[in-house]
């Protein structure tokens, strides 16, 4: 049996406190992945006083509302949610592309898990497909993806 020892996160952390950060833009997608963030953080245990939902008008203000969350230690994860569907001119490129790259700064920056649960597609339909039917459902990932990366950065703080 191998000796070598490896550090994993589980989905037991009902203790912790999750913020979802929810764009409006497309709401008609992102309700439902603000649905399935909120049943798998449910079905684990995650008390509703344990959960905050704080809404922004779209996907480019996501960072900036993230941001705040993080600095006010409030939250053990944040998980963003959102639905980016390319039109035919290239502001999806410029709110898609912030979007993700100002996520993944505050993750840097502040050292706490931010799920990303932001829908970049080209057509409805692939929206569709990734929030609750043929794709599952991306809104769930991304909550279960914060709550694994929750337990797994308590375990590497131990
Ligand atoms: N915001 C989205 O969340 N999804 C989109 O598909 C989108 N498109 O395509 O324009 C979108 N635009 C709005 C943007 O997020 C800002 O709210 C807006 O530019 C004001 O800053």
């Amino acid at each position: 049996m191998s000796t070598i020892k490896t550090v994993e996160g589980n989905f037991q952390n009902a203790s912790a406190r999750y913020g979802i950060a929810v764009a409006r833009f497309n709401s008609f997608i992102v309700d439902k992945l603000l649905d399935g963030a909120i049943e798998a953080l449910q079905k684990h245990g995650v008390m509703d006083r344990d959960i905050t939902i704080v809404r922004v008008p779209g996907a480019y203000e996501l960072p900036v509302a993230v941001k705040k969350m993080a600095a006010s230690e409030n939250y053990d994860a944040i998980i963003a949610l959102g639905a980016v569907i390319r039109g035919g001119t290239p502001h999806f490129e410029y709110v898609a592309g912030e979007c993700v790259k100002g996520l993944s700064h505050v993750s840097m920056e502040s050292g706490l898990p931010i799920a990303l649960g932001v829908l970049t597609v080209n057509t409805i339909e692939q929206a569709i497909e990734r929030a609750g039917t043929k794709a599952g459902n991306k809104g769930e990932e991304a909550a279960l993806t914060a709550m694994e990366m929750v337990s797994l950065l308590r375990q590497l703080d131990s």
